[in-house]
């Protein structure tokens, strides 16, 4: 499946019971998210897999590549497209040795020579920020516009700007040379997920 994050939509099943948070998932997809991140931090191994089949199977009727937080073992028991790596996470270079070519892998980096370590050890998109104060649940700090933007110009990956978008504030990442955005909340907790969807995609085809 071919990378394309314009409208990287990143899970969060707190707060949801299953069936709630699967028909969001699903009228996410519907309403165009072009890439999908499952991120469960509080799940057993046994629990994340077993949501991550559910999820995989919303991602396949949709032909969108489904990408797991933080865990390759998780990642390779469910055939996911993809594995999503922290600073804190497995390191890219050993990821894709056990992964492979094929398999998308990303990367959280928050400055220039982070990023120029992740791309040459083998990622295929990076993650970049908080670039607004953010309501879910993360570990991070504000990275500036001016680190993004150098971050877009020091490697020839997709970068995608992540942290407290949505529809009101993207407007603020024109010019940077992003290859879209990530969102929790503004998708996740939207009245309607499919509109927002559908929304942030209409803003997002501008980058
Ligand atoms: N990494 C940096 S900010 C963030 C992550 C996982 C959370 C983004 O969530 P939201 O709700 O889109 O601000
Ligand atoms: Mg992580």
């Amino acid at each position: 499946m071919k990378l394309d994050s314009r409208l990287y939509f990143i899970t969060d099943s707190s707060n949801y019971t299953e069936e709630e948070f699967l028909y969001r998932v699903e009228q996410a997809l519907m309403g165009g998210v072009t890439l999908l991140q499952l991120r469960e931090k509080d799940k057993s191994t046994r629990e994340y897999i077993d949501l991550a089949n559910k999820v995989h199977i919303l991602t396949k009727k949709y032909n969108i590549p489904l990408i797991i937080d933080d865990r390759v073992d998780v990642a390779l028991a469910v055939g996911a497209e993809g594995v999503h790596l922290g600073q804190s996470d497995m390191p890219v270079d050993i990821a894709r040795k056990i992964l492979g070519k094929d398999f998308i892998i990303g990367a959280t980096t928050k400055t220039v020579s982070q990023a120029l370590e992740a791309y040459s050890q083998g990622a295929d998109y990076l993650g970049v920020g908080a670039i607004y104060p953010t309501t879910t649940k993360v570990k991070t700090v504000i990275t500036s516009t001016e680190t993004l933007d150098a971050i877009c110009k020091a490697v020839p990956i997709p970068v995608n700007a992540i942290g407290g978008l949505n529809k009101n504030n993207v407007q603020v990442l024109h010019g940077i040379g992003i290859a879209g955005i990530c969102v929790v909340s503004a998708i996740m907790k939207a009245d309607n997920p499919k509109a927002e969807a559908e929304n942030l995609i209409k803003l997002a085809e501008k980058f």
